[in-house]
Parts: structure tokens; C-alpha cells; sequence
């Protein structure tokens, strides 16, 4: 790949003037872990096989409907987009596959495309379609909707779109395609709920019978925004009934933002888990509503209990158990790959702390419904500061023990913003809602 690139004998000279304090703060973790019977080196080693998808739009700022404040630097084509993703694999070393937006992302080449990929360790792992916004030249407006339009012609448009993603994807090297719409009402009666559901599920029919017998369908459901009176995917009910009636490769996405504020969102997801049609999540972090704030950065304590439910599917032999994760958030007010490399240790962070519950203890606890002793144990693995054997997975693996530092340190932001100069216009794009 063009340009500067951090170079792995910097990350290890970086490394080289952390490793006694890791090597003391390993030590330390260590014994803490014994006592409890668990082993440092399985935790480190279950630690180095996390993965988590970055979405090509988040290493750009996002904006708010308010603005945008692009930082220096920005990448303005996907493949300045894949540069920036291969600089947060190569220090954080769990984020090897990259989701795409299209049309924001769309490669005029994509063999090209998935070979510049390659050649940085990383893959094109998803396609996400979009249907919530007009294109330029567009034929028909999807002010009024899209998959679920009443009028036929701007249904067949976007699902024209969505078959178009797959065959996108598939010259990628991609294995899922997720959809989400925007669709919905402001006001009362403008909507017909039952016939918008069934126009969804019409559509998706049609693009479900198109997608290849490896791929899976993610349907992402959000409860309101754009659409502030109803959302035809608003619940995860809905998308669960819609994910059956597609069949097998349909399966329900889980933004952690799209819920009402307050909710459990721990346990839609073991619901999901329970019922077969867990397919992944997109993790962000929220104080009010679609915040899409970093992950772990306001509630570290729900995305562990998040993930406390997936690692007891997981150790519990749920049949199917397979989700994949995505962070999809916006980078306002920060350089986004340094937001990118933080949240993806945070999930890392609450998958690796859950893995250390104590289950035997729980399920004891639980029969004799004592609620403090079980939830003592929950609080006594989340309390576990696992940041050694995070930093000590990514250290063996040739990343950072600090990421963040060794990015800062190498120049690579400078250097970008002398090899990218600002696009006339504000160059690339950010997320949306
Ligand atoms: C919608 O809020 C969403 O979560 C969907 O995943 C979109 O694809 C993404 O954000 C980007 O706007
Ligand atoms: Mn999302």
C-alpha cells in the first residue's frame, strides 16, 4: 500500500521500553487469577483469538446533522480508507476484516480492491447496503421509504440495490450482506403497519433467493431515527419473526444503540441466542438514544453483561453459536483511529473479562437465589483489570502493547495529512444517524 505505513521494528522498539512494567502487571494478574484456578496463559491465549470488523465510513469523521469537522489527514477513497484500517490492524491486531458501505464505499475496481486488502492481512468480511438516504442521479426518491415503499418502482429500485451489494460483495470476497432501513412514519395513520411489514418482507424474499449458500443476511433493527413516530424493523421481535420467515441464513443484528434508553439489551440478546438467530452486532456506546459514541465508553458494565450472555451461549454448546462483531459508531470529536483501536480493545476487553465468570459459582448461586452472591460473581470477573493480557495477546501477535502511544509516537496522522491533502469539499464521508 502507498504512503507511510508504521513499521513493525518501530512497534517493537516501542514495545521493548513497555515490556517490564507488562511483565510485573502480567505477574500480578497472575497470581490474582490462580487463586481463582484460572490460568494466565489460557486467558491470554483465548484473548488472541477475538476479532472484531471495522467499517471502512468509521475511519473518517462522522458528523451530526449539525456539521461535520473533518481532522487532518482524512482518507478520501476506499483504498486510503483500507490504509487506515491496515494501521489498526497492524497495531491492535484483532480487527483483520473491514465491512463495507455501500454506495459510500463502493470500488470502481473490486478486484483491486480485495487484493490491496489481502496484502495487509485483511478481508472484506461484510456489505452493507443503503437504502436510507438519495444518491445523485437516483431514479426514484427513498424519502418515502424503500424496501417497504408503497410504490413498486422505488421497492424494485432498492432491492435492485441490495442484489447489486451481493454481486459487489462477492467479487470482494465478502460472506454477509446486512440491511438496514431507514423506513418508517412521523405521524400517526401515514403509515399502514401491516402492509409496510409485509412489503419488507416481500422485498427481502426476493433478495434472500439471490444471496449465495455461503452467505448470511443480517437484519438490523433500530426502534426509531430517521423516522421519529414508527420504524417498520423497529423491535427485535420483528426482525426475529422477518429472519424466520426468510429462512436459515437470516439472521437478527443487534446495534447496541437501537433501543429505547434503559433497556435490557443483555437479554434480547440471550433471547436471540435462545431462539437461533443471533447474527452479530454492531457496538457502539450511547447516554440517550443512537448516540453511536465509542464502545465501553459510557457503560463498560453493559457491554460485559453483554457479553456475559454470549460466552454462557458459548460455553453452554447453544446450537449455532456464531455471532460476528462490528463497531459502528461516529468519530466526532476524535482522531477515529484512535477511537477505532480503543473500542475494538474494549469489546476485547468485556469478551476477555466475561470469560472469567465463574460459572459453576453463578449457576450455585442462582438455584438458591441468592441475587448478592451471584451478582458478586459477575462483579468480581468484571472487575478484573485484564489489560496485561490484552496488551501481552497483542504484543505476541507483533502489535502494540499501547496502541494508542506507538500511534501517536510514529507520526502516521502527520504524515497523512502532508500525503492527504483536503479534497475540495470536505473529502470522506462519515456515518449517518
Ligand atoms: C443506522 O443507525 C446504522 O446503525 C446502520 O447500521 C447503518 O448502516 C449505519 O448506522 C451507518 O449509518
Ligand atoms: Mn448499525
Amino acid at each position: 500500500m502507498a504512503g507511510f505505513a508504521i513499521r513493525e521494528e518501530f512497534i517493537a522498539d516501542e514495545n521493548a521500553a513497555g515490556e517490564a512494567a507488562l511483565a510485573a502487571d502480567l505477574e500480578a494478574l497472575s497470581s490474582r487469577l490462580a487463586r481463582d484456578g484460572i490460568e494466565l496463559e489460557e486467558v491470554i491465549a483465548r484473548a488472541a483469538t477475538f476479532r472484531i470488523a471495522v467499517p471502512s465510513w468509521g475511519v473518517g469523521t462522522g458528523g451530526t446533522r449539525f456539521g461535520r469537522f473533518p481532522g487532518p489527514g482524512e482518507p478520501r477513497d476506499v483504498f486510503e480508507k483500507l490504509a487506515d484500517c491496515a494501521t489498526i490492524y497492524r497495531l491492535v491486531r484483532i480487527t483483520p476484516a473491514i465491512s463495507l458501505h455501500i454506495p459510500w464505499d463502493r470500488p470502481d475496481d473490486p478486484a483491486a480492491l480485495a487484493a490491496a486488502a489481502a496484502a495487509s492481512g485483511l478481508h472484506i468480511d461484510a456489505v452493507n447496503s443503503n437504502t436510507f438516504e438519495d444518491q445523485p442521479g437516483q431514479r426514484h426518491s427513498y424519502k418515502f421509504g424503500s424496501l417497504t415503499h408503497t410504490d413498486p418502482a422505488v421497492r424494485r429500485q432498492a432491492v435492485e440495490h441490495n442484489l447489486d451489494c451481493l454481486a459487489l460483495g462477492r467479487a470482494l470476497g465478502a460472506r454477509a450482506l446486512s440491511v438496514w432501513i431507514a423506513d418508517g412514519s412521523n405521524f400517526p395513520g401515514q403509515q399502514h403497519f401491516r402492509g409496510a411489514l409485509e412489503r419488507y418482507l416481500e422485498s427481502l424474499r426476493t433478495i434472500y433467493a439471490a444471496l449465495p449458500a455461503d452467505w448470511r443476511l443480517y437484519l438490523e433493527h433500530k426502534l426509531y431515527e430517521p423516522a421519529f413516530y414508527s420504524t417498520v424493523i423497529f423491535d427485535w421481535g420483528t426482525s426475529y419473526w422477518c429472519a424466520r420467515e426468510l429462512g436459515d441464513r437470516a439472521l437478527c443484528l443487534v446495534d447496541l444503540g437501537h433501543h429505547a434508553p434503559g433497556a435490557n439489551v443483555e437479554i434480547v440478546v440471550s433471547r436471540l441466542l435462545q431462539l437461533g438467530k443471533l447474527g452479530g452486532f454492531h457496538l457502539n456506546d450511547s447516554q440517550y438514544g443512537d448516540d453511536d459514541l465509542d464502545t465501553g465508553s459510557i457503560d463498560p458494565y453493559r457491554l460485559f453483561r453483554v457479553f456475559h450472555e454470549l460466552v454462557d451461549a458459548e460455553r453452554s454448546g447453544v446450537a449455532g453459536f456464531d455471532p460476528v462483531y462490528m463497531l459502528d459508531q461516529s468519530h466526532n470529536v476524535t482522531d477515529p483511529l484512535e477511537s477505532l483501536m480503543t473500542s475494538a480493545e474494549e469489546a476485547q476487553r468485556a469478551w476477555v473479562q466475561a470469560s472469567l465468570v465463574d460459572r459453576a459459582a453463578l449457576a450455585d448461586a442462582q438455584e438458591r437465589n441468592d441475587a448478592i452472591a451471584a451478582m458478586a460473581v459477575l462483579k468480581r470477573a468484571f472487575r478484573t483489570d485484564v489489560s496485561p493480557v490484552l496488551a501481552a495477546a497483542r504484543q505476541r501477535a507483533g502489535g502494540a502493547i499501547d496502541p494508542v502511544a506507538v500511534y501517536r509516537l510514529s507520526g502516521y496522522r502527520e504524515e497523512k495529512a502532508r500525503e492527504r491533502p483536503a479534497a475540495p469539499g470536505g473529502g470522506g464521508s462519515g456515518i449517518v444517524g
